[in-house]
């Protein structure tokens, strides 16, 4: 079924020489050994066969050509001697597929050191024929270079989905866990796939009802679905769970019972889920309990949990996503105040999970200075998947171009080159522990995430998990082609418009370095005009200052100086505007309206100019995709070409109402290029989006 197949169409295989050269590559399939995970590669291999030709794969015990399946344990002593060096090349995720000889026949060897291995390398094979790559002198070898690589799901117990754009959660709580929907099979074949290795199943403002036992039961089920794919479960662990469900009179992290509490907690869990991951916790934040409420610090939060997990092997992921007294008048700089000082104290299984940027997931955001700051402490990356700031599941944002310019940014702290990735994959300063966490787009819609392309942020983020150094249009490339067509006409114009549909969303909302300007608690559309929420640093007008005198945010020496958490090289070249890289200019600072930008014209100019680019850029997209007619099923063209012309409509909206808004204090004239806008400011103002969802 188109869409629900997500990239794992596995189209008919129709150019008969490619189609014989495969067959002939490939004429049977031996299992050596056996194991659940050695099943569903078998099985992954059979669906795939049907579908590519039309025919079951073989079983075969001996013969010319074909493709072998096990893991080093299994080879005979000969052949693991012959790979040696080959596995010494991979970890214990990784696999080998190599053509070699094997009781004298050429043979195409799928091998790894554990089962999963071989699974990876399954799925790795079938790839490379979804995109009609040649079977010849086949050597690959390939290990995920993160070892944590997790989808955050921020679904309630009751189905709704936090920041969720595709129906409800697909987890059925209440029929757990008798019911097991075919979905979960599908949603765990296809995060092995790309290489997913877990998934925390519980929204970050967690209830601590999913840790009581009949809770625990359905989560077991689930588990025992994901394992044979390399899947493990974690959960949120609300802080305060101890007295919610445990009927304690503190949840302080120091108290003695409220440590065995946790203790026996992660006992019963691990009796039903040997190898269940561990816990995710959202601490102090945003109303959530933490250990600062008994005058606690997030390390004595943490390890606490950590020490409960750690004889199962468990770890804890802890967010630095907190508000915190320190730098009321820069929430960019409240979580490295409140976490660089902890450096080196966590517990060894502690990760800190950190978002891209400080502020929050927005379309643009200079890299977390967090990244770097905390060389003895492992930090995960959260990037979220949902579109919470980029118009929902209703707008085609490519994601991994996003997540590729984050991971890419240079932090300095050990010199040039001390990129994001390398701090996350931990060779910069060896850690053990490494992750990556994507907060899911998937919901319960047919397609799994409401808009087509949604997919490929999904896909991407998978792919970035394994390797962080993959560029964003090698992915863009192959999801198009495994998941619509591999006909170049396609597959090239769509690409191009993928990898620049990140910039067109930044441009007709925050260009120049402007953010959160949101609505209000849905954050869809417009809304820079919003000061009135309880915390200051909810609103849209305490982050881009607009006055009179000009607009933008000063994080420099004069201002919030935001810059000094971060490195040197960084530091001095973004203290000057003209330093300053463009996409970031408001981000770090004030500027006067009639500052005069690198083209020589103003500020106001250009500003206006890039919200016009972004809304002819999304005219332009709607123009390519319809000349995509032919290449595309019915259902999936039409879909897109009216979602298309709704993220045209908004990007309108956002043009006319952030510029109405804007001249009311630069005081300067509309370029002549932007055209009458549709309303007047007090109908953008005024509009009101009542049911907006996730929220
Ligand atoms: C913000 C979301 C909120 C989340 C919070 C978080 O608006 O729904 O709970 O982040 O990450 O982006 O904890």
């Amino acid at each position: 079924q188109k869409g629900y197949d997500l990239w794992l169409q596995y189209d008919e295989i129709t150019d008969t020489q490619l189609q014989s050269d495969y067959l002939n590559k490939i004429q049977g399939i031996k299992i050596l050994g056996n194991s659940p995970t050695l099943n569903v590669s078998a099985e992954e291999m059979q669906t795939a066969w049907k579908s590519f030709f039309g025919k079951e794969l073989q079983k075969k015990n001996s013969g010319e050509n074909i493709l072998l399946l096990g893991q080093r344990e299994q080879l005979p002593q000969k052949l693991q001697q012959n790979l040696k060096q080959d596995f010494e090349n991979i970890n214990s995720e990784g696999y080998i597929i190599k053509e070699v000889k094997f009781e004298g026949n050429n043979t195409i060897l799928i091998t790894g050191k554990s089962d999963i291995g071989v699974l990876y390398g399954s799925f790795r094979l079938l790839r490379e024929m979804q995109l009609h790559n040649k079977l010849s002198n086949l050597a690959i070898t390939d290990s995920p270079k993160i070892q944590k690589r997790v989808l955050n799901h921020w679904d309630n117990l009751d189905r709704t989905v936090e920041r969720g754009y595709a129906g409800f959660s697909i987890w059925d709580w209440h029929l757990l866990p008798d019911l097991i929907k075919p979905e979960y099979t599908d949603y765990a074949r296809a995060n092995a796939s790309i290489g997913i290795n877990g998934t925390v199943l519980t929204n970050v403002n967690a209830n601590s009802l999913v840790l009581t036992e009949e809770y625990i039961k359905k989560v077991k089920a689930l588990a025992e679905v994901f394992r044979p794919y390399g899947i493990q479960v974690y959960l949120t662990a609300r802080f305060s769970s101890p007295m919610e469900s445990g009927g304690l009179e503190t949840a302080d992290p120091l108290n003695e019972e409220v440590r065995q509490w946790w203790k026996d907690k992660a006992d019963q869990i691990y009796a039903e889920i040997p190898d269940f991951g561990g816990f995710l916790v959202k601490a102090n934040s945003e109303g959530q309990p933490g250990p600062n409420n008994y005058g606690r610090s997030h390390v004595d939060g943490a390890n606490m949990m950590a020490e409960a997990v750690a004889p199962h092997g468990g770890i804890v992921m802890w967010r630095a996503f907190v508000y915190s007294e320190h730098d009321p008048e820069d929430r960019a700089k409240q979580a490295y105040s409140e976490f660089v000082p902890f450096d080196g104290e966590f517990a060894d299984n502690v990760l800190l999970q950190v978002k891209n940027g400080a502020i929050d997931f927005q379309p643009r955001e200079p890299f977390h200075p967090l990244f770097g700051a905390m060389p003895d402490t492992p930090l995960m990356m959260e990037f979220q998947i949902t579109q919470e700031y980029l118009g929902f599941a209703t707008h085609l944002v490519f994601l991994p171009k996003l997540f590729e310019e984050t991971l890419e940014e240079d932090t300095y702290v050990n010199g040039e080159k001390s990129t994001v990735a390398k701090i996350i994959d931990g060779t910069l300063s060896n850690k053990k522990l490494t992750g990556m966490a994507g907060v899911a787009n998937i919901g319960n819609e047919r397609n799994w995430t409401g808009h087509p392309f949604g997919q490929a942020n999904w896909y991407g983020f998978g792919r970035l998990a394994w390797d962080p150094y993959l560029s964003s249009e090698e992915i863009a490339e192959e999801w198009l082609k495994m998941t619509f067509t591999n006909n170049e006409d396609f597959v090239e114009p769509m690409k191009e418009m993928m990898l620049e549909s990140r910039e067109t969303v930044v441009n007709y909302m925050t260009p120049l370095g402007l953010h959160h300007i949101m609505r209000t608690g849905h954050h869809y559309g417009p809304g820079p005009w919003v000061s009135n929420l309880s915390r200051p640093e909810w609103n849209p007008v305490y982050y881009h200052k607009a006055d009179s005198a000009g607009i933008g945010f000063d994080r420099t020496s004069s201002g919030s100086n935001a810059l000094e958490q971060y490195a040197d090289p960084i530091a001095e070249k973004y203290s000057s505007p003209e330093t300053t890289p463009e996409k970031y200019l408001l981000w770090f600072h004030h500027l006067p309206w009639d500052y005069e930008m690198d083209n020589g014209k103003s500020l106001w100019y250009n500003m206006a100019s890039k919200y016009q680019e972004g809304v002819e850029e999304v005219e332009d997209m709607a123009e390519n995709w319809n000349n995509m007619e032919q290449y595309v099923d019915e259902e999936r063209f039409e879909k897109v070409s009216m979602l298309l012309q709704i993220q045209l409509k908004e990007a309108k909206w956002w043009r006319d109402a952030c510029l109405l808004y804007f001249q009311e204090f630069s005081n300067m004239e509309m370029p002549e290029f932007i055209p009458e806008p549709a309303h007047t400011l007090e109908y953008y103002k005024n509009l009101k989006t009542p049911y907006a969802p996730g929220i």
